[in-house]
């Protein structure tokens, strides 16, 4: 192992260990993308506290459950996300989104040996990552354009020129990271008619259903876009909406074009689980099947969820009027129309180092903020710290 150099920090793994150690009082940790409330607090929600007190009476067995885990939790999340698994999906309770991402971005690279990963810039870093770590190419489409922040059709279109049929591309349901900006329904029309023309497989990575609009809102583009296309592979975290972060909790869902493939992909994939962590970790999945199958759990879990909305959105608001008034650029208003839980400043990385050091605030050297951070008493006093870094 002498040949072995250490390796980078993740830049958002690194900076919640460094926000956590900072011990000033005022300090502002918009790293790490965790639901905080106005205390800073990220609590088991109450759905979740319910289901394992039902779970801890009623469970009779930790015997294993095989490597597509929970089916009533992929049934759920089938109809969270599809309306209902059909004959031509196969679906995986995986460990978190990122267990899901590992496994599907594997399952696609079976499939299509030298496809390439189409990526958004700016995307989640983790993308990237894991595709490293499959050997996977990773070539980025341009995303936004101007600083009006809506997702640029023509210059995505552009972007995905060079991509050969077999390649991926990923997308990311509601609420994309870092931009907090989403293509529009009209603007997924056009991707399918783009994935159809190019042969390319598309991937929708899903992490924030229920964050921007409602669950339904959330997930009406990608559930249309997935009836018009043959086949797909879907990616979902329960971190964020089911706040069950450390429960690593998420599923894969595979659409394939037609039964047999169906039948093909599943026990593939299913190889690919055995031989990585063999089956899937088993709490998180289960409250979540228990909230998703108990009208009251349903209804009191829905109602945390837009609550979190609820407080992201007003966050939003008023996050976005304190930096107008405190820069006099009206294009920051954006924020307020962006969605989900980041949004990108514009300030160079060096600052962002700047104002961790002197200032006590902590965001990645892109400049995405996570909304849940902010304090709501003082947006005022944070515009104002953030402002002679903004650029124009
Ligand atoms: N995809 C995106 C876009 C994310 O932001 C995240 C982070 O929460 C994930 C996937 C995976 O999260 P997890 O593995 O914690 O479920
Ligand atoms: O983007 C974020 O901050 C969240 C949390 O390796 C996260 O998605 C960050 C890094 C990582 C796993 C989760």
């Amino acid at each position: 192992m002498d040949s072995l150099n250490p390796a980078p920090a993740d830049p958002l793994l690194g900076l919640m260990l460094a926000a956590r150690a900072d011990e000033r009082p005022g300090k502002t940790d918009l790293g790490v993308g965790i639901y905080k409330t106005e205390a800073g607090d990220t609590p088991v929600l109450r759905a979740v506290k319910e289901a394992e007190r039902r779970l801890l009476e009623t469970e009779t067995t930790k015997a294993y459950e095989g490597p597509h885990g929970n089916p009533l939790f992929c049934e759920a999340i089938g109809e969270l996300t599809l309306g209902g698994l059909g004959d031509r999906h196969t679906a995986f309770t995986t460990p978190g989104g990122c267990g899901a991402l590992f496994i599907g971005m594997q399952a696609a690279k079976l499939a299509s040996p030298d496809a390439r990963l189409f990526l958004s810039d700016p995307s989640w870093p983790n993308h990237e990552g894991i595709a490293a770590a499959l050997g996977i190419e990773t070539v980025f489409y341009p995303y936004v354009g101007d600083r009006t922040g809506a997702p640029d059709m023509d210059l995505v279109l552009k972007g995905l020129e060079g991509a050969r049929a077999g390649d991926i591309l990923l997308l990311q349901g509601a609420c994309h990271n870092p931009t907090g900006t989403d293509f529009s329904a009209e603007q997924w029309v056009r991707l399918a008619e783009e994935v159809e023309k190019r042969g390319l497989l598309p991937f929708v990575d899903t992490a924030y259903q229920g964050f921007a609009r409602g669950l339904e809102e959330d997930g009406a583009n990608v559930k249309a876009f997935l009836e018009r296309i043959p086949e797909a592979i879907l990616t979902y975290s329960c971190s964020k909406n089911f706040g069950l972060y450390r429960e690593r909790t998420g599923a894969l869902i595979i659409q394939a074009p037609g039964a047999k493939a169906k039948d093909a992909v599943a026990t593939q994939t299913a190889a690919l689980v055995r031989a990585s962590y063999s089956m899937p970790p088993s709490h998180g999945a289960a409250i979540v099947a228990t909230i998703l199958n108990d009208a009251e759990l349903r209804r009191s879990w829905e109602e945390e969820l837009g609550q979190m909305r609820g407080r992201l959105n007003g966050l939003r608001e008023g996050f976005a009027s304190a930096l107008v008034r405190a820069t006099n650029d009206d294009s920051l208003s954006r924020i307020a129309e962006e969605k989900g839980m980041f949004s990108q400043l514009p300030i160079e990385a060096e600052d962002t180092l700047v104002l961790q050091r002197e200032k006590g605030i902590y965001m990645p050297g892109s400049g995405r903020v996570n909304i849940a951070g902010l304090k709501e008493d003082r947006l005022g006093e944070l515009a104002a710290d953030l402002a002679s870094y903004l650029v124009r």
